[in-house]
C-alpha cells in the first residue's frame, strides 16, 4: 500500500531518535550470543554517511615514514582477521541515572556482541612506519554535522577518536569490513569501519576515511566536550578520554516490573562483559545486596565477547521483589553501588537491579 512506511530493517529495536538514527535493543528479548546484524544497537551522531565502496579510500598520513591511501579491494586483499567483540556504548544505562541525565536515555540495551572481520590496524601503522614519536592514531569518519549544544562545536566537524598507540597496535583492533560475515550495514559503517575490542563503542570509529598518526595528545570534541570523564590527577579534576569497559552484568529476564509466579523455579538471565578482562564470576542478590549467591556462567569464555549467565530462583513469597546482579573480572574488579559523579553520564555499571511482582 502506498502509505505504509516500508518495513524496518531493523524489526524490534527501539527507536531512541529518528535523525540521527539511534536504536537500542530491548534487552529483555536477549537470547543468541552473537547477534544478527539488525538486531544490535545504533549509535550516530550525524546522518548516514551515503558511501561507495568503490570510491571509498583510507588515507594514513601524519608522524609515517610512508603516507598511503588504501582502496576497498586493497584492503580487502589483506591478511584478516575474525573475532568476536562487544561494544557498549558509553552512555548505555544511563535512563537509571538520578538526577536525570543529560543525553540519549538509553535503558541496558545499546550493548551488542557480534563477529567482525578485518584488518588489524597494526598491519597499516607497520605499513606506514610509525615515527618513534608518535604517540596516538586519530581514527575519523567520513560523517560530519555541526553540534548545537552548549559548548558548541566550532562549525560542521567530523567523528573522530584517538587511539593511544599501546592500544591501536595491539592484534584485536581491527579495521573491518564484514560483521557475521555479510558487507556491513550503512548504519553499522559500511563499507570499513574501526573495532575497538574491550572498549567503549565511541572508540569503534565507523564510515573511516582517515588516520592521522600524531605525535601529541589529540584534545578533539568527541574527548573532551564528549566522551571524557574526571581522573584525579596531582589534586586536580583532569578531562582524560573514555576507554576501557568497566564490568557489567545486565539481566535481561525478568524484565522490569515483570508478573513473576510464586512457588516455581525461574530461569533469571543475563550476560555479562568485563572490557579487556574476562568475567570470572556473576552474582545474584534478592536481599538489596546484603548477600549473594553465584550464578552460573554459560558456554565458553571468548576474549572481547560477552558472556551469558543464568540462575535459578523460585520465589518463596509474594510481593515485591528486587534482584540485583553484578560480576566480577579477572583482575577482582566488581561493579559500584552508585554512580561515580565524576564519571559524568558515562561508563554507567552500578549493581543491575531488576523490580518485580511475585505473585
Ligand atoms: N563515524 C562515527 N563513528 C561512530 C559514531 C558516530 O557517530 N560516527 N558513534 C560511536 C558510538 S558513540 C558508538 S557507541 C558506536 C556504535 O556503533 P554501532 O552504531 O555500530 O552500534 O559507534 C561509534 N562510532
Ligand atoms: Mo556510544
Amino acid at each position: 500500500m502506498e502509505n505504509t512506511p516500508p518495513p524496518s530493517p531493523f524489526p524490534g529495536l527501539i527507536t531512541r531518535e529518528q535523525e540521527p538514527l539511534n536504536l537500542e535493543l530491548p534487552f529483555p528479548t536477549l537470547t543468541e550470543p552473537v547477534l544478527p546484524a539488525n538486531r544490535l544497537f545504533v549509535r550516530s551522531h550525524f546522518p548516514v554517511p551515503a558511501l561507495d565502496a568503490a570510491t571509498w579510500q583510507l588515507r594514513i598520513e601524519g608522524a609515517v615514514s610512508q603516507p598511503f591511501t588504501l582502496s576497498y579491494d586493497e584492503l580487502r586483499q589483506l591478511p584478516a582477521t575474525t573475532l568476536q567483540a562487544t561494544l557498549e556504548c558509553a552512555g548505555n544505562g544511563r535512563a537509571r541515572l538520578t538526577p536525570k541525565a543529560k543525553g540519549l536515555l538509553w535503558e541496558q540495551g545499546a550493548v551488542g556482541n557480534a563477529e567482525w572481520t578485518g584488518v588489524p590496524l597494526s598491519a597499516l601503522l607497520a605499513q606506514a612506519g610509525v615515527a618513534p614519536d608518535a604517540l596516538e592514531v586519530i581514527c575519523e569518519g567520513a560523517d560530519q554535522g555541526t553540534m548545537n549544544d552548549e559548548p558548541k562545536a566550532p562549525g560542521v566537524i567530523a567523528f573522530a577518536r584517538s587511539l593511544p598507540l599501546a592500544k591501536a597496535t595491539r592484534p584485536e583492533v581491527l579495521v573491518a569490513y564484514l560483521l557475521n560475515g555479510q558487507p556491513l550495514p550503512p548504519e553499522h559503517g559500511f563499507p570499513v569501519r574501526l573495532v575497538v575490542p574491550g572498549w567503549y563503542g565511541m572508540a569503534s570509529v565507523k564510515w573511516l576515511n582517515k588516520l592521522t598518526i600524531s605525535t601529541e595528545p589529540y584534545a578533539g570534541y568527541w574527548q573532551t566536550l564528549e566522551y571524557a570523564y574526571w581522573q584525579r590527577h596531582h589534586g586536580q579534576p583532569t578531562l582524560v578520554p573514555v576507554a576501557e569497559m568497566q564490568v557489567k552484568a545486565e539481566i535481561a529476564r525478568p524484565a522490569l516490573h515483570e508478573a513473576v509466579p510464586v512457588g516455581q523455579p525461574y530461569r533469571v538471565f543475563g550476560a555479562a562483559w568485563a572490557g579487556e578482562s574476562e568475567v570470572t564470576s556473576v552474582e545474584i542478590s534478592l536481599d538489596q545486596g546484603k548477600t549473594w549467591q553465584p550464578a552460573r556462567l554459560l558456554g565458553a569464555a571468548v576474549p572481547f565477547a560477552w558472556r551469558f549467565w543464568e540462575y535459578s530462583w523460585t520465589p518463596a513469597a509474594p510481593g515485591r521483589h528486587t534482584l540485583q546482579a553484578r560480576a566480577t573480572d579477572l583482575a577482582g574488579r566488581t561493579q559500584p553501588t552508585t554512580h561515580d559523579p565524576d564519571r559524568r553520564n558515562y561508563m554507567i555499571n552500578k549493581v543491575a537491579s531488576v523490580e518485580v511482582f511475585v505473585g
